[in-house]
């Protein structure tokens, strides 16, 4: 079967191919909207294909993408994407991120000096060979090698976590500045996208030259990308460019509207401004209906979605993705907050690969608010961390029920369990073990790079195991790392469903899995979600925000999340699965 995401990326692909070649850009559009459109449903395209669904029903898709869609189902290629990848190296593509760089230069490039990435362009670049074209100069060919740089460190995003300790230090810089009114962050990062490209800061000053010298004078600067009246650009010592802005106080509403995007969400306003005779950009939203603009309001983010009568979205749900559907029913969802996580429901300590005792562990949770917890070290197979075998894990709830009794409902230790799901199927601790405990998480560490058949069949095998309640870290990917397991996980959501089982948001920043897409289809089912930090030390315990943040761009209430619940209520809720 194929994937949702890889035809996505081979959609992607053909759109990038098609613009190398200077197609016309209606086209390539297509080819992108679809992609997006498909990597964002909540259920296999191919299984709509295989129940005879018109794919063209669907947003985003259009004839010609639904009829690649149809080969690629049925034949597992494209005709078309084996000819383009015969025209084209797949690594001529980078050319295409220097800045300044449209697929005609990129061509002539190829076509005239057979660059085919962009090493060999620095390399023709250095030697002078790039000013013998038409069209291109020496001055050309220096901005090239500037570019090849920006062009590199492009291919980057950073986690969210990241960026967000990047975010946090500049702020604290910057706010030395006394003539700053205001400042706020916008762009991916404020949409609590898993990854952010670039950080865009936008400030109101009385000044402007006082807040561009401080930004200037940052202490991991590298270099200065640009400077200007109103805007300037640094690259940090790690490669990440940060954007600020400096806009008048009645445009900061609507520059922070802007700059927060996502791009796809903006243009959804710009169309519904242009059908009530209003015009939005970044310096405020404006009746033109006369011929004249006129200024209606820009100050604060709301101006803009009064004007345009839309509530106020969450930055995390600006992705032109179901937020306007639901502000057509007239209710968004409450968003899940930090404030309502009770629990979490997997963490390690010293007895396998944590840093802290189970002791210290506690004392931190409950330190930090929470009400329950439950540890869940890792199994005996997973020999690095030193899993535990049927005895010592014995030991370590025969401990916990010491701390229990200590703590006096006070506070409540779940006796849990990280189980593996072995290579070969089935679980890593006998049956009989996995009754005592009060709470089993099922994951694969092993055999990660399994068929897709072997490696839904093992999962499927644990969601079946009656011991089992929640699938720890679902599809295994690890953000800019990692891809997902081959795994079928439409099959492994239903297949939880029918058996009462539940599925892990783990928060930790670079797993983020399930990610926001499969939040919101677990959520459709009705599947009980549990964000957990898979904490391996004390601090790990503070990454719940970030599981948070992916749970709100997923869509998810406080009501979809099982570990919002009291101790009481959780367990009750466990104790009636099925
Ligand atoms: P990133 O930095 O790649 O993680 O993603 P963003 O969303 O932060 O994108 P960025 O930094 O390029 O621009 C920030 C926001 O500004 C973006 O989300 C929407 C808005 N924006 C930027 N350029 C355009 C544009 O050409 N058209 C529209 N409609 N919006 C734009
Ligand atoms: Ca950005
Ligand atoms: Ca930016
Ligand atoms: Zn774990």
């Amino acid at each position: 079967m194929t994937t949702n995401t890889q035809i996505a990326d081979v959609l992607d692909e053909i759109g990038d191919l098609l613009e190398f070649q200077g197609t016309n850009a209606f086209r390539i559009r297509a080819y992108r909207n679809g992609a997006r459109a498909i990597r964002e449903l909540p259920e296999p395209i191919s299984a709509m294909a295989e129940r005879g669904d018109d794919l063209t029903k669907l947003a985003g898709i259009g004839k010609s993408v639904a009829e690649k869609c149809h080969e690629l189902i049925d034949t597992g290629e494209l005709k078309q994407l084996v000819e383009l990848r015969k025209q084209v190296p797949h690594s001529v593509l980078d050319l295409l991120r220097v800045p300044g760089m449209g697929p005609k230069k990129a061509a002539m490039l190829f076509n005239e000096l057979k660059i085919k990435d962009l090493d060999e362009l620095k390399e023709a670049c250095e030697q002078g060979r790039v000013r013998a074209l038409k069209g291109f100069g020496e001055k050309t060919e220096q901005q090239i090698l500037a570019g090849i740089e920006v062009a590199a460190a492009a291919n980057t995003r950073m986690l969210w976590a990241d960026a967000d300790d990047v975010a946090r230090s500049l702020l604290a810089h910057l706010k030395a500045v006394k003539s700053i009114q205001r400042m706020e962050l916008a762009g991916s990062y404020r949409r609590g996208k898993e990854t952010v490209g670039d950080l865009d800061i936008l400030v109101v000053a009385d000044d402007h030259q006082p807040v561009m010298d401080r930004f200037g004078a940052y202490e991991d600067l590298a270099t200065v990308i640009g400077r200007g009246e109103t805007k300037m650009s640094i690259r940090l010592k790690n490669g990440f460019q940060v954007d600020l802005r400096v806009v008048p106080a009645e445009s900061f509403g609507a520059a922070l509207q802007y700059f927060t995007g996502s791009k796809e969400h903006n243009v959804v306003l710009r169309g519904r401004a242009r059908q009530q005779g209003l015009k939005i950009n970044e310096y405020g939203i404006f009746d033109v209906s006369s011929g004249k603009e006129v200024y209606l309001g820009g100050a604060e983010e709301r101006d803009i979605y009064d004007q345009l009568k839309l509530p106020l979205f969450p930055p995390e749900m600006r992705e032109n993705r179901r937020e306007f559907e639901w502000a057509e029913q007239g209710e968004l969802p409450r968003l899940i907050e930090l404030g309502d996580i009770r629990g979490d429901l997997h963490m390690h300590t010293t007895a396998t690969d944590g840093k802290a005792s189970l002791r210290e562990m506690i004392e931190a949770a409950r330190s930090r608010g929470l009400q329950y917890i439950a540890i869940t070290d890792h199994s005996q197979r997973v020999s690095m961390a030193r899993g535990l075998d049927p005895q010592r894990l014995r030991d370590q709830w025969a401990e916990i029920d010491d701390l229990n009794e200590e703590l006096d409902g006070k506070f409540l230790v779940l006796k849990g369990i990280e189980c593996d799901i072995l290579e070969k199927g089935g679980m890593d601790l006998p049956d009989d073990v996995l009754e005592e405990a009060d709470w089993v998480l099922a994951s694969v560490h092993y055999g990660q790079q399994q068929s897709r058949k072997q490696i839904t069949e093992r999962i499927l095998g644990a969601v079946e195991n009656p011991h089992v309640d929640c699938i720890a870290h679902p599809t295994g990917r690890l953000v800019n790392r990692r891809e997902p397991y081959e795994v079928d996980l439409d099959s492994v959501l239903h297949a939880a469903k029918e058996h009462g089982k539940w599925m892990e948001l783990n928060a930790s920043p670079e797993r983020l899995d399930l990610h926001d897409v499969n939040c919101a289809a677990a959520q459709n089912l009705g599947i009980p979600i549990v964000i957990s930090t898979d904490a391996h030390s004390v601090l790990g315990l503070d990454q719940m925000r970030y599981g948070v943040l992916q749970a709100r761009r997923g869509g998810l209430r406080k009501e979809d999340v099982a570990n919002t619940r009291t101790a009481k209520d959780f367990l009750k809720l466990l104790r009636s699965r099925n």
